[in-house]
């Protein structure tokens, strides 16, 4: 089902005159109103007006997360706060966050895109849609939320947590699509699995996961365990939040909305181009973003732009599923964790002398962490309570401090193996 067919079917020289065009009008605002785009264009002598065609854009400079948070809070506005309606923000301490504006007519945008997934999963004005992403900084909850309300469904902003609770109302509400990470909707299935609800008393009949890696047995498996069609789709805050690409009920594959993206895909290494159905670093630029446009946003995310055409009918090129990221990004649990920033809060826990280790593992396609802490200087060897205090201490500090609960260990003093008498902070399983 199409949401805005005559977009979403446009004839691909239609849709690449409308992008060199949308590419011009960003461009040429971002030079005005944004010093940080103006010094970095200004540095390697390209004007906005230089940029011709679409392949001129990879004259442009690259743009990385860093470079966002550097300016925050809202350095590279390109709109003044008062025709900002809404401030998001990704994950993580405040100050490291990006800080992500949108004015009226981005909202109006958000929504349509959002709509465009949620329509191509095969949500209709008819369903019952549960929002089950948190309404807050992130852009999942509000994101998926107006898209469904755009498209006229029947939506329940249900948040995230209390799973039995989530089942009870998915039961008695008649929920029809289930709007989640593919991770909630897997601890849904179980949960479903444990208590013995028969599928029967639901009455699901889609998914729309997102905002985390899965794959493709964890779809089969919350296809079987919910029946019900599962779709994929993709997104980021500082480019937009979900709706940048969403899979049609082929599943093979996530349509970009290239007639808001422009999507590069590039070597990480040589930065260079790579072919189609070639594995590289997505990079975006959008066309339409008003309040926080985004030139040559580097995402970190390893996809492939797909060169066959997709029997549904829609013309905008599909990328697949994302398949890890360049960077040692976790995302756990729809948050963005870094090792480094768990290592800083624990010496701060420790005031330095802390040891510990932070084990990353995969299970299917979803991140796990487990950090490792060794009951140090006899004032915990041996106490169990004492050990039990201070994983429950560092436990809560990370939760507040990254959004999301790891898993924590005490261990006895010298437990965790060293190289030359240190331990290694960071074991990632992952890449062994
Ligand atoms: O996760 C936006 C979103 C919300 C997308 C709800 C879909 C559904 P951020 O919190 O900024 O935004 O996280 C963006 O999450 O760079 C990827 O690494 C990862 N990610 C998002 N969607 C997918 C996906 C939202 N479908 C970061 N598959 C991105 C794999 C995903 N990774």
């Amino acid at each position: 089902m199409y949401w805005e067919p005559d977009k979403e079917c446009l004839d691909r020289e239609e849709l690449e005159q409308l992008q060199i065009e949308r590419l011009q009008s960003t461009l040429t605002r971002v030079y005005a109103h944004v010093p940080f785009y103006r010094k970095k264009f200004d540095f390697v002598g390209v004007l906005p007006e230089d940029i011709e065609s679409l392949s001129d854009l990879a004259r442009l400079p690259f743009t990385t997360k860093d470079e966002v948070r550097g300016n925050y809070p809202y350095g590279m506005f390109a709109v003044p706060l008062r025709e900002v309606v809404r401030i998001h923000a990704t994950s993580g301490t405040v100050e490291t966050a990006a800080v992500v504006g949108y004015t009226r007519n981005d909202i109006k945008t958000w929504s349509n895109l959002a709509a465009r997934l949620l329509a191509a999963g095969g949500v209709t004005k008819d369903d019952v849609v549960q929002i089950c992403f948190a309404y807050g900084l992130s852009t999942g909850g509000f994101g998926l939320h107006y898209g469904a309300e755009r498209i006229g469904a029947s939506v329940i902003p249900a948040s995230i947590g209390n799973t039995a609770r989530q089942i009870k109302i998915m039961k008695d509400f008649k929920t029809t699509a289930l709007v989640s990470t593919p991770s909630y909707a897997m601890l849904v299935a179980d949960t479903i699995r444990e208590k013995g609800v028969p599928v029967s008393a639901l009455s699901l009949k889609y998914g729309l996961f997102g905002a985390e890696p899965w794959s493709e047995e964890m779809r089969r498996q919350i296809q079987d365990t919910l029946g019900i069609v599962a779709t994929d789709n993709y997104g980021l805050s500082e480019v937009l939040g979900p709706g940048v690409s969403g899979e049609c009920l082929e599943r093979k594959g996530l349509h970009i909305n290239e007639d808001h993206f422009l999507a590069e895909v590039i070597d990480p290494e040589t930065l260079r181009p790579v072919p189609a159905g070639q594995m590289g670093e997505l990079v975006i630029t959008t066309l339409t973003r008003e309040a926080f446009p985004m030139i040559r946003f580097r995402t970190r995310d390893l996809t492939c732009i797909l060169p066959e055409s997709c029997p549904c009918g829609r013309t905008g090129r599909r990328m697949s599923r994302v398949a890890g990221r360049t960077d040692d990004m976790l995302v756990i649990k729809g948050a963005h964790v870094f090792p480094s920033h768990i290592g800083a809060l624990l010496q701060e826990i420790g005031g330095g002398e802390l040891c510990y280790q932070i084990v990353i593992d995969r299970r299917g396609a979803m991140d796990e962490v487990t950090v490792l802490v060794e009951a140090d200087g006899g004032a915990f060897t041996g106490q169990e309570r004492r050990q039990a205090g201070l994983a429950d201490a560092i436990r809560k500090k990370l939760a507040h401090e990254l959004g999301v609960t790891v898993d924590v260990k005490v261990v006895e003093k010298e437990a965790l193996s060293r190289v030359e008498g240190k331990v290694k902070p960071v074991v990632d399983h992952r890449k062994l």
